[in-house]
């Protein structure tokens, strides 16, 4: 018998109903362990009276339900967490000594927690945003934690910025919005005056800022940092996440409309895709060099605002990352994980970068106050995993607490004093020689602030190009002072003349204005970097992505069961789409059911549709908007669309599509497995 049968129900005298427990099922208690017996009432003076202060039951659990919030973190304040672990590929003790890459096949054990940075904790997924890529490690000397984010650049050179430019970024105070965009005048009023964020908005503005999923986006340290080996020897190195599925965005049009209809789409997809055993892959590359690429390379490593591009040091993978258990409880685990760039472990050292530096005051910071005191290091999820032994005590929620008489050292109580230092075992800075005045500047060498925005955007494809222009054209619409859009366009003009005469053109800002006059002169002789384009890296296959079939009354078995099979066989799921979700009669007269009706499931939720239905219900869904909707706007996407012969004419009829080779015929002989390997490109780009 189930447990929850063996719950006795009754009824109370105002018809409420009261789920007792016997004694196979525990008994509600109050958080003193104290039993309950009526959670459905208050304690009151008569049935009618009012409600007693002496209620203590009552007082504890609406007391502890006023508290369940904590402050949500002041940027990246939606996200979302995952398990899993780390595997080494090889010994890397020659660039470091830091635990995790000792050995062949050595896995340490890692939380990960992707978010968006602008929006609130309730906004939607499919902001256009940078996304967070924050990892802790748990080896076994200490936590170390990589808190990156999926584009390699930063907006800002100097920590002291930061909050200049999140205030501009987030919600205007006087209003409170916009929420979760960059849409507005005080983000690009900020941004026109900081030339240094010209790089990275040319990123967010580029389909890497509306990722399709979390699965397929690449993660970047951004900083560079240091690797030491146990001689003490130490060299630069800056940490790459690339997807084993390849990477995928979404366009704008999707994403204003995902937002609507899934605001939890990433969130879900990286829930189900862990849930059914396809565990999110990325391997960690590194680009390793020394200080004498340092000096000859055109931009200063310690500048955030740049990257050195792989064709100019290649990225070497080291190992691999693997999502395999989602979370037990959100708030434990994803809100309460405290993520600090300080967290470093013996083999890893930080530069000088003074973003870096910033960076590391904040997060403590950060956590103490968000996590409410200094023990936030005892809440599971961000107690190391490897022993810890100090003197470090009490403070709020102490959950630690040591034995013994002793909490200080030096002591003379021998072996029973406690942990002492080791200096063969114990973290040792970087020897790097430090001097200099005292001064507050920012260094001559960070003064280039458009070469390698152009030179993104040259790297880009046609197709990326006119998605920079259009999401430029998109957020500067929504600015209503004209002088600050004119200086956008100043700034535009100096990186790409064509970019900023287009921008102009497509706001109807006429004359142009001036190109801005750069501080140093824009360097037009980088050469442009494949590596940094999403489609010259097409992925190849369908694996990981989702196809959206709409069925109805007497689909054909066969057809839908091959491409069903074909599908999941390419390691891709199936969603089943229907007018009623239930009781679905196949031509066999089987009953299935769909997972979606078509009112709650567009197009945009899926990598490619498929329409399997006989003719007539084909021209009786026509009459639906969202029938309509769904494959116009999968025609609009590029989406590759499969259908059975018959009912081609009608959604042409309809207007819905064109023929064309993304719309391929499933009844033709071979039609499933051309559909199928049509997919692995996953949009019809010629459309
Ligand atoms: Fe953060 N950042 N940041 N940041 N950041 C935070 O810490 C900060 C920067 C990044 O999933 C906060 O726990 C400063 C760069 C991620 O929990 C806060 C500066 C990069 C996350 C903070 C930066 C990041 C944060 C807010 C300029 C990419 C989410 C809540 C010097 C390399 C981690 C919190 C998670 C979170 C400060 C710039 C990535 C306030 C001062 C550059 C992925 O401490």
């Amino acid at each position: 018998m189930k447990k929850e049968n063996q719950v006795k129900k009754t009824r109370g005298i105002g018809g409420e109903i009261h789920q007792t427990a016997d004694e196979n099922v525990p008994t509600l208690t109050t958080q003193q362990g104290v039993p309950v017996a009526d959670d459905q009432n208050s304690l009151k003076a008569g049935s009618r009276g009012p409600t007693l202060m002496e209620d203590h039951i009552m007082r504890e659990k609406i007391f502890h339900f006023d508290h369940e919030r904590i402050p949500e973190r002041v940027v990246h304040a939606r996200g979302y967490g995952a398990h899993g672990y780390f595997e080494n590929y090889e010994c890397q003790k020659e660039l470091t000594c830091a635990n995790l890459f000792q050995q062949k096949g050595q896995q340490t054990p890692v939380f990960v927690r992707f978010s968006t940075v602008a929006g609130n904790k309730g906004s939607a997924d499919l902001a256009r945003d940078v996304r967070g890529f924050a990892v802790k490690f748990y080896t076994q000397q200490g936590n170390w934690d990589l808190v990156g984010n999926n584009i390699p650049v930063f907006f800002i050179q100097d920590a002291i910025k930061f909050p200049d430019l999140i205030h501009s970024a987030k919600a205007e105070p006087d209003r409170g919005f916009p929420q979760a965009q960059t849409a507005h005048d005080n983000f690009w009023d900020f941004i026109s005056l900081t030339p240094e964020a010209m790089n990275m908005v040319m990123w967010t503005m580029s389909d890497r800022a509306i990722p399709r999923s979390l699965r397929f986006m690449e993660g970047f340290g951004v900083h560079t940092f240091r690797f030491v080996n146990a001689d003490g020897e130490w060299k630069f190195v800056k940490f790459h996440w690339k997807p084993t599925l390849g990477m995928q965005s979404v366009l704008w049009n999707e994403a204003l409309k995902i937002n609507g209809a899934d605001p939890d789409f990433h969130r879900r997809d990286l829930w189900n895709s862990i849930k059914m055993g396809a565990y999110p892959e990325w391997e960690l590359g590194v680009q390793v060099f020394d200080e004498k690429f340092a000096e000859e390379f055109e931009f200063d490593v310690l500048d955030a605002t740049k990257l050195i591009p792989e064709e100019q040091v290649p990225i070497t993978p080291i190992g691999k990352l693997v999502l395999n258990r989602v979370v037990d409880n959100f708030f434990a685990e994803t809100e309460q994980v405290a993520f600090c760039t300080q967290n470093i472990v013996p083999g890893i050292d930080f530069t000088e970068d003074p973003l870096l530096q910033g960076r590391n005051f904040s997060y403590l910071d950060t956590q103490t106050k968000r996590l409410g005191g200094p023990n936030f290091t005892h809440i599971p999820i961000n107690a190391p995993k490897c022993p810890m032994h100090h003197f470090q005590q009490d403070g709020h929620m102490a959950m630690h607490n040591p034995k013994g008489r002793v909490n200080y050292e030096p002591n003379s109580w021998g072996e029973k004093g406690g942990p002492r230092e080791n200096p063969h075992k114990g973290f040792m800075s970087a020897k790097v020689g430090v001097s200099g005045e005292k001064q507050r500047v920012r260094s001559e060498t960070f003064a280039d602030h458009y070469s390698q925005a152009r030179q993104f955007y040259i790297s880009q494809s046609a197709i990326e190009q006119s998605h920079i222009q259009d999401a430029l054209t998109f957020e500067l619409s929504k600015v209503e002072t004209r002088n600050i859009v004119e200086r956008i366009i100043s700034h535009l003009l100096l990186i790409d003349d064509q970019l900023g005469m287009i921008v102009a053109e497509n706001l109807g800002i006429s004359p142009l204005p001036e190109a801005a006059v750069p501080a140093l002169d824009v360097n037009r002789n980088l050469v442009a970097s494949s590596a940094l384009s999403i489609l010259k890296n097409p992925p190849d296959t369908f694996e990981g992505r989702k196809l959206g079939v709409i069925v109805g009354e007497n689909v054909e078995d066969k057809l839908l069961n091959g491409l069903i099979d074909g599908v999941k066989q390419c390691g891709a799921t199936v969603e089943l789409i229907s007018m009623h979700k239930h009781g679905i009669k196949t031509a066999e007269g089987k009953s299935i059911s769909a997972q979606q009706t078509i009112d709650g499931a567009p197009s945009v939720l899926y990598d490619a549709v498929a329409i399997i239905v006989p003719e007539p219900v084909a021209a009786e869904l026509t009459d639906m908007q969202a029938f309509k909707d769904f494959i116009s706007d999968a025609y609009f996407h590029k989406k590759f669309i499969a259908y059975d012969g018959d009912i081609e004419s009608i959604l042409i009829e309809n207007g819905m599509v064109k023929a064309d080779r993304g719309c391929i015929d499933l009844s033709k002989k071979n039609g499933i497995a051309d559909f199928i390997s049509a997919c692995a490109k996953i949009r019809y780009w010629q459309r």
